[in-house]
């Protein structure tokens, strides 16, 4: 029988806002808030809720967004009229400075709401961490790394990771920042470009002038000025279509691991992109769930405070088995979770197959070729280990 119980000796908080998940990008927009609401119905399904301190989480303070992002960016992000109604020549001319009202960061209804909601999600987990009072804050509401201090990138408006990150840096010597989205992680690393105290990882897709954003080759490893002390701090991973679970998980031990050993970071800020899984309307990997959850389980090992953020995500089902087994890697019970979605699952007509794990014959079909050779890999996990000989904590 499946019972969930609290983990012992250690806590996991659990940070979400149900107004967040109500707003709309527009129809054909791939980012839909509401695959967080089905996260939650498969987590409240397998009961374990009975295993967290959950908290409805607030929505950021104007100061609090400023500790990031700048003032003039921040007003017209409050201000901005929704795409549908008529706009003045001014407003025009802000939206190309702050890359606004684009087909990729739509000005929607309710968006300063929504984004601050976001980044009060992240900052109520970061305080847990640095309060001491969790040892695992989990904030799948978060995770938008694309957005910078002026401006809109990606279906990002607020970093809220850089927000929850700063926020730790008040309290602990170093962070270490990892990211699975499939996207490279761009906003976050160029935040902390110029500090030793934040070391950025991003695994990503990277084929520039193909796919978003174009950044993150694995030579990108922060400014090499003599009298920079982030230069070597930012390690990328890029990677070729169709990458399986295996070749992950090698590639991620080999590189976390390492890490790990040489930057001995306080705090580590997960942000587990779900649209590295397979069968994502915009990733082009070949994950599982497993093989996605598996990054959390290696990271969890180090017994260090951790924050785990959402970030993308695009085949909602599929998000929500990820963020749901990834919940329950964090609170331990994940070795006893039945793969057998629970019946009284809210919606859980959307669940096409009524399982966790679904092979990858029934997410796909026909699998995506695997362009990743073991000589590339090794070649990168090389690379990396080179980088790493010049950071010494
Ligand atoms: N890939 C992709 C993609 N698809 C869209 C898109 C599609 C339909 C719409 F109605 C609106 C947008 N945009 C993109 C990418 C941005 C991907 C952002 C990923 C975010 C994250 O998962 O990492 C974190 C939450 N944008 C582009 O590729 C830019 C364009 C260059 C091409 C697409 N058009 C729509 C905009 C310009
Ligand atoms: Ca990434
Ligand atoms: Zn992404």
């Amino acid at each position: 029988d499946y019972n969930i119980v609290r983990p012992k000796g250690y806590t996991v908080s659990f940070h979400a806002n149900p107004e967040m998940e109500k707003h709309h990008f527009g129809q054909t927009h791939p980012m839909k808030p509401w695959r967080l609401t089905l996260t939650k119905s498969l987590v409240f399904a397998y009961g374990m809720p009975f295993a967290m301190d959950n908290f409805v989480t607030r929505a950021a303070t104007y100061e609090e967004l400023k500790s990031f992002h700048a003032a003039d960016y921040l007003d017209y992000l409050a201000t901005a009229p929704p795409e549908d109604q008529p706009q003045d020549i001014d407003s025009a001319d802000r939206e190309i400075k702050f890359n606004l009202g684009g087909s990729d960061c739509p000005l929607f209804h309710g968006l300063y709401d929504y984004c601050s909601m976001s980044g009060g999600t992240s900052l109520d987990a970061a305080r847990k961490i640095v309060n001491r009072q969790s040892d695992i804050a989990i904030a799948w509401g978060g995770g938008l790394h694309h957005a910078k201090r002026s401006e809109a990138s990606g279906f990002c408006y607020i970093n809220d990771i850089v927000l929850a990150i700063l926020q730790c840096l008040r309290h602990f010597p170093r962070v270490l920042y990892i990211d699975i989205d499939v996207h490279h992680g761009d906003g976050v690393e160029e935040a902390f470009f110029s500090t030793d105290r934040v070391m950025t990882c991003s695994f990503h897709k990277y084929q520039p002038d193909v796919f978003f954003p174009g950044t993150g080759g694995l030579d990108d490893n922060g400014p090499k000025s003599e009298h920079n002390p982030g230069a070597h701090h930012s390690i990328n991973v890029p990677l070729n279509d169709g990458i399986t679970d295996e070749q992950y998980a090698w590639l991620f031990e080999s590189i976390i691991g390492k890490i790990n050993q040489v930057f001995r970071p306080s705090v580590i800020a997960l942000q587990c992109g779900a649209d590295s899984l397979a069968g994502d309307r915009l990733g082009r990997f070949n994950l599982q769930v497993q093989g996605h959850g598996a990054c959390v389980a290696f990271c969890k090992k180090f017994n260090i405070p951790m924050i785990i953020f959402g970030g993308g995500g695009y085949t909602p089902r599929n998000v929500a088995r990820a963020w749901a087994y990834e919940t329950s890697i964090a609170i331990g019970c994940d070795t006893k979770i039945p793969d057998q979605i629970p019946a009284h699952t809210p919606w859980r007509e959307h669940f096409v197959h009524d399982t966790l794990f679904p092979t990858l014959e029934q997410i796909l079909g026909e699998p995506r070729a695997n362009r990743n050779s073991a000589k590339r890999l090794q070649d990168i996990v090389q690379h990396v280990h080179e980088q790493l000989r010049f950071v010494e904590h």
